[in-house]
């Protein structure tokens, strides 16, 4: 399909709306081009728009030309024009022919423009909000400070509406990473992450490894979410399926008491339609590989809620990176699953020649979207889906055989639990005990850090959800999943199965007020958060 020949409409009241129009009809693919600052994007947009095919890094070395060129004192960084500019407004979105649907944005496109930085290298971001809402932008798996980080209830001052915020930072540590919204949605299905506010961040390293031919970013998302009572969600994926009998008794036993006193089932969210890029299966550009490629995917899953899965029939996926930091084991595995904010970086090798669907295991979900065709030069016809062989998915795979993780100074344990249906039909979710206020008003801080100090945390899961447990402005190293030591694993997410423990360590270096919370939007608005002061 022409992408420019679709006719969205935008608003164009200055120039940069329109350049922005146009960065948002330019292929899906450029994800993977490295359209890196919005200067080469004001030199590309007008010849490469609807040219579509730029070979491979053409803009990348113009970009670390004026990277370089623009090395900044602080005061010069608030005077120089800035690296980014994002817009956060109301825009559609196509995620099929003549199927658009309306939702937040950053600058006009979904998924949000790629923003590529250099690793310590300082970078100036304008944010200007064109809504009504007051807005945080968080970066998330970035160490930065409270000021920059995005979040209101670390202290980060909000982006006002129809107002700016002019952010200047160190882009760390390098790797794959994002920028989302950090507002809270509560019972408002348009706010907060289910809206189309995601992009993915690459932070290049200073000596970036290429063992691979090609990269493509994928973001994955759902759209026209609702509400019901009772979900569906996978929760077998996971090995080992190690559960804790008292953690079991006490999620079951609460559960069974609160539907006895006649309480319903709390809400869950559901989605109508699924994209990958901003596209349903079968609606966007393929993929287009030749026989003996190497590509690099990078997936980040921009869902609100939802753990997905993807495989690619008669392909593996060697897993170089999670959540932007390289593992110590380069397994390959038939499938993968990630929950929402975390990413994956994947070589797959072109060896299986075709027409195949990249998509969800679930066939409803990909049945409405949840996939991406991978046509090989040469091959036409209608793309094909096999399912993969029965998998469980476990970090253990990507470990450092035989290791074992530094002691740690002090260990926090945290009990997480459901209270069903117990905030206005929503889920109250504790940490040992304590729901996080959702007035909006700063609350204290839980757990007291002292700077070097390396800490532990026990997350004990007494519900029967999954939860994709985040820390902000630190990563954490998993030193026990399920019962089994393990070490070497650098992450910002972990997937906490039902009724089961894990254990993470890590590392006080990044001063100031840190946010910790479940990044299942339900789950954190509805109490599933808790900070950490610096002493
Ligand atoms: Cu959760």
């Amino acid at each position: 399909m022409n992408f420019c020949s679709r006719s969205i409409s935008i608003r164009r009241d200055s120039n940069r709306a329109k350049v922005y129009r146009t960065l948002s009809v330019l292929p899906k693919a450029n994800l993977s081009r490295n359209i890196t600052s919005r200067r080469d994007f004001l030199k590309l947009a007008g010849t490469a728009a609807c040219a579509g095919a730029l070979p491979p890094g053409t803009s990348f070395g113009l970009a670390a030309t004026v990277a370089r060129s623009l090395r900044p004192t602080f005061q010069q960084s608030e005077l120089r024009s800035p690296d980014y500019v994002l817009r956060i407004g109301a825009s559609p979105v196509e995620i099929a022919p003549n199927h658009i649907v309306s939702t937040i944005t950053y600058s006009g496109q979904f998924p949000g423009p790629l923003l590529r930085f250099k690793e310590g290298q300082q970078t100036t971001v304008e944010v200007h909000n064109d809504t009504e809402t007051p807005e945080q932008l968080h970066w998330h798996g970035q160490m930065v400070s409270t000021d920059v980080d995005g979040a209101a209830e670390e202290g980060t001052p909000f982006i006002p509406a129809h107002g700016m915020r002019r952010i200047v930072f160190t882009p760390r540590p390098s790797g794959f990473r994002l920028y989302h919204t950090h507002n809270r949605a509560g019972a408002d299905l348009h706010a907060g992450q289910y809206s189309g506010q995601v992009g993915p961040v690459y932070i290049e390293a200073k000596h970036e490894p290429r063992g691979y031919d090609r990269e493509v970013f994928l973001v994955l998302k759902e759209f026209e979410p609702s509400f019901s009572q009772g979900g569906d969600m996978a929760q077998d994926f996971l090995g080992p399926a190690t559960k804790v009998k008292e953690l079991e008794t006490a999620g079951e036993s609460a559960m069974k008491t609160s539907l006895a006193n006649g309480m319903p089932h709390g809400y869950e969210v559901g989605y109508r339609y699924f994209t990958i890029n901003g596209r349903m299966l079968g609606h966007g550009e393929p993929i287009r590989v030749k026989r003996g490629e190497r590509v690099l995917f990078h997936i980040l899953n921009g869902s609100a809620t939802e753990i997905r899965s993807l495989a690619l029939p008669g392909h593996s996926f060697q897993v170089l990176a999670l959540d932007g930091n390289p593992v110590p084991n380069l397994t390959s595995v038939s499938v993968l699953w990630i929950a929402t904010a975390e990413r994956i970086s994947a070589l797959v090798h072109m060896n299986h020649p075709g027409v195949w669907i990249l998509g969800d295991l679930d066939d409803g979900d990909r049945g409405h979207g949840m996939g991406v065709v991978v046509e090989y030069a040469g091959r036409t016809g209608k793309a094909q889906w096999t399912a993969p062989p029965a998998f469980k998915w476990s970090y253990g795979r990507f470990a450092k055989g035989g290791a074992t993780a530094l002691a740690a100074d002090e260990t926090f344990e945290m009990t997480f639990a459901k209270e069903n249906a117990a905030e206005e039909g929503f889920n109250r979710w504790t940490i040992n005990g304590t729901a996080y206020p959702m007035t909006g008003e700063p609350a204290p801080a839980t757990f007291h850090l002292k700077q070097g100090k390396r800490y532990r945390l026990r997350l004990r899961n007494a519900s029967d959800d999954i939860h994709p447990i985040h820390l902000h402005r630190h990563s954490f190293e998993l030193t026990s999943l399920a019962g089994k030591p393990t070490a070497g694993i650098l992450k910002d997410v972990l997937m906490l199965g039902g009724y089961q423990e894990a254990e993470v360590d890590f590392v006080a270096d990044n001063p100031g007020m840190t946010l910790f919370h479940c990044h299942q939007q339900l789950h954190m608005d509805f109490g599933f958060m808790a900070l950490f002061d610096y002493a």
